[in-house]
């Protein structure tokens, strides 16, 4: 079963939004883990950079189109997972899905609050890698900027933030309980880094993924317990007040020995280079 993560965290959103418009042929039900996962609940402005990714065409309007997490880098960038933009989860190459936006200074999805902001652009990394995750990232530029005080800034190679130890926060709208408890409101929970080895053992390759050091950071508790889960791909992980990590895939949520692993941040600046240099004004999908 390639492919488990992307589907792992859109189907069961998709199916939690009864409005959806989506045939969700062969889709499986969230894996029912007996774990809660151990998150508070939270005001946007105590992680202001945490946004909402929306589609309501796609996802129905009960969760105001919710369908994974963001957060804001520069006023008009906002970094996301890759696998959060695939055509199995928005039909058709990103920049055809008319109705994709950025729901940012929103506590309460259904508050109205805060702006929703219309996608100018949506590139999903290049080297991307759907078997083992690696590179799960992807760019999105905004048609209105973000307050600057809405930015959080990337953690570079080498930043003692991606030590073994250090506490995170992750923040998200996503499944609170592994079984399909979407939240409403925004939620956090409180992780540490572990060791690369810690992942390298749980995953070496299998059907969600292979950890792979160089590009994906290893989050959460050894006993288990606070965790990002389903919905909360593509959101923050913060620490020491910088971005570290993109929350990616993993295998159930909570569960121990199975951390959540993390895009690793200083691979995506290293990447972001190439990626607007080397492909800016470029129509090809990617
Ligand atoms: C997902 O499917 C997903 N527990 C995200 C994070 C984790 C597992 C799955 C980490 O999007």
């Amino acid at each position: 079963m390639r492919r488990s993560v992307a589907r792992a965290l859109v189907r069961p959103l998709a199916l939690a939004a009864a409005a959806a418009v989506i045939p969700l042929v062969g889709a499986a039900p969230a894996a029912a883990d007996s774990v809660v996962v151990g998150g508070f609940p939270i005001d946007v402005s105590q992680a202001p950079w945490t946004v909402a990714l929306s589609s309501r065409d796609r996802f129905g309007g009960t969760r105001a189109g919710q369908f994974c997490g963001g957060v804001a880098v520069a006023p008009t960038t906002v970094l996301t997972a890759a696998h959060c933009l695939g055509e199995d989860v928005l039909g058709g190459p990103p920049n055809a899905a008319r109705d994709l936006k950025v729901i940012a200074g929103r506590t309460d999805l259904l508050s109205g609050k805060g702006d929703e902001i219309a996608v100018r652009d949506a590139r999903v990394n290049p080297g991307y890698d759907a078997t083992t995750n690696a590179g799960d990232f992807a760019v999105l530029t905004l048609t209105k900027p973000l307050p600057r005080s809405a930015v959080v800034p990337m953690a570079g190679a080498g930043d003692p933030a991606y030590t073994p130890g250090t506490e995170a926060l992750v923040s998200g709208w996503g499944d609170m309980s592994g079984g399909g408890a979407y939240a409403r409101r925004l939620h956090a929970a409180r992780v540490h880094v572990l060791p690369d080895d810690t992942c390298a053992r749980a995953y070496p390759g299998g059907p969600e993924g292979a950890y792979r050091a160089g590009s994906m950071l290893c989050g959460g508790e050894a006993k288990g317990g606070p965790d990002a889960c389903q919905g909360d791909s593509g959101g923050p992980l913060v620490a020491s007040g910088r971005l570290i990590g993109l929350v990616s895939w993993g295998s159930g949520c909570g569960r121990p020995g199975n951390p959540g692993v993390y895009t690793r941040v200083s691979a995506v600046a290293r990447a972001l280079d190439v990626f607007s240099g080397g492909r800016a004004g470029s129509d090809e999908p990617s």
